[in-house]
């Protein structure tokens, strides 16, 4: 059975501490747990960088290995044409996941890059949303959705 990855972006190594009014006091080891549990049988790849070049190596990876992506950019949302290009390059579903609604706060995270091929966007739920995405990652997998 092919994993799904599940990709974090820039900062998100300090959830848990990092602005928890937003983003809450759940670590990312936690969501990771969380996420592996949800995943049942499914294979999980679950990793995080702050490095746009690492990001983007590992869509790379996801497009030869990967059933499925969860991917939260964070910054690299609303700057990356590079993350873009790779990401449309991907066959199977990717679900844009954000643990704060960004339509709800400052303008400069109102416009994403990554929801210009992503197949759904699920933003606002917390990081407890990370396993609801992966049930619904599953779901589009089994109906072969792009
Ligand atoms: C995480 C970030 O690091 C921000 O740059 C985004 C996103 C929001 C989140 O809500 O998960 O703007």
């Amino acid at each position: 059975m092919k994993p799904i990855y599940i990709l974090n972006g820039p900062n998100l190594n300090r959830l848990g501490k990092r602005e928890p009014e937003i983003y809450g006091t759940t670590t990312l080891a936690e969501v990771e747990a969380w996420c592996r549990e949800a995943a049942g049988e499914r294979p999980v790849e679950f990793r995080q960088t702050n490095s746009e070049e690492k990001l983007i190596d590992w869509v790379h990876e996801a497009i030869d290995e990967g059933a499925g992506i969860i991917i939260n950019p964070a910054a690299f949302t609303f700057t990356s044409l590079a993350l873009l290009d790779a990401l449309k390059m991907f066959r199977g579903p990717i679900i844009e996941f954000h643990i704060s609604n960004v339509h709800r706060r400052e303008p400069i995270y109102h416009r994403s890059y990554v929801s210009m091929t992503a197949t759904t966007v699920m933003a606002g739920l917390g990081a407890t949303g990370y396993p609801i995405a992966v049930g619904a990652l599953e779901l589009l997998i089994q109906e072969n959705k792009r």
